[in-house]
């Protein structure tokens, strides 16, 4: 099938590419899903709805309460009818990771791409590719959060510049360091709003309480510059005290000098302090009497 949106090559991925469209949209077959998918799932929300809980964001908190998807794998179409009415974005079913070109145009047109199938049992702690668990419930319920769609809209349009100016690799760490591993500091304590981190076990308990990882003030242009883990807990996360700082940055920002000044050196190791850098430092928590 003819695919316009990028030559990348999608073989060694698990989902059924050959019955996607050019867009690599495809139609998500809910009467697929069999008991036991269902009954994943649920596993999968309880466990990590509790952990939510205690560690996530309440943005993300109130998104997840008004998609009531604890008992099944929800069906994209009607989850999309909530979505669509709170902030204007559509949902898609895709068989997985999907070419870049293709994945910011979805983002900039406000259709979010959610991987239809779900991890097999001996992945519930850990897998490699976005599932539908980690696509819908660590990716969707932030999608409610008006701030935080302008935000996705806007990082899909900046893709295409980025890569006109061969700087993708710089955009994708903004996306990295707050959409998938953000953390947020409101006022009452650090807690987590990145979908990697709100669908892990694992990493959303190490993000928020572990004294090992570096923990730096949201910065836009230090994250353009700063690698990232793509296998193991990150050692380095950046916290925002409000989710405008995310609109605001995009915004504000003219990307193309910084990807022009950066765009040929090394970026940072996630681990190292340079000058400048703000370290995050935990509020104590205000008495109100
Ligand atoms: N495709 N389905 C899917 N999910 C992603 O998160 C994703 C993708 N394609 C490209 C991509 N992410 C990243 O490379 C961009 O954010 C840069
Ligand atoms: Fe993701």
């Amino acid at each position: 099938m003819e695919r316009p949106c990028s030559a990348q090559s999608t073989s060694g991925l698990r989902g059924d590419y050959e019955a996607a469209a050019a867009d690599y949209t495809v139609v998500q077959d809910c009467a697929a899903y069999t008991p036991d998918m269902h009954d994943r799932w649920r596993r999968l929300y309880a466990r990590q709805s509790a952990l939510a809980g205690q560690y996530a964001a309440p943005q993300f908190l109130s998104g997840l309460q008004r998609l009531d998807c604890a008992h099944a794998i929800p069906d994209f179409d009607q989850a999309g009818h909530i979505l669509e009415e709170a902030t204007g974005w559509r949902l898609v079913a895709v068989p997985g990771f999907i070419p870049d070109a293709c994945f910011f145009a979805h983002l900039a047109g406000r259709r979010f791409p959610v991987t239809y199938w779900l991890r097999e049992e001996r992945e519930l702690d850990y897998l490699v590719e976005p599932d539908v668990f980690h696509d819908f419930f660590g990716h969707v319920p932030m999608l409610l959060d008006p701030v935080f769609a302008d935000f996705m809209a806007a990082y899909g349009k900046a893709g295409e510049r980025a890569t006109a100016m061969g700087a993708l690799d710089m955009l994708a760490r903004i996306y990295w360091y707050t959409v998938e591993f953000g953390l947020i500091d409101q006022g009452a304590g650090l807690r987590a709003f990145g979908a990697g981190l709100v669908s892990s076990a694992g990493e959303i308990v190490h993000s928020v309480e572990s004294p090992q990882p570096l923990r730096l003030q949201f910065d836009a242009v230090r994250i353009l510059r700063t690698a990232y883990h793509i296998d193991a807990f990150q050692s380095c996360y950046f916290v925002l005290d409000s989710l405008e700082q995310l609109m605001g940055d995009l915004v504000a920002l003219d990307f193309g000098p910084i990807y022009a000044a950066w765009r040929d050196s090394a970026p940072l190791p996630p681990d190292r302090i340079v000058d400048g850098d703000r370290i995050y430092v935990p509020q104590p928590a205000v008495e109100w009497v």
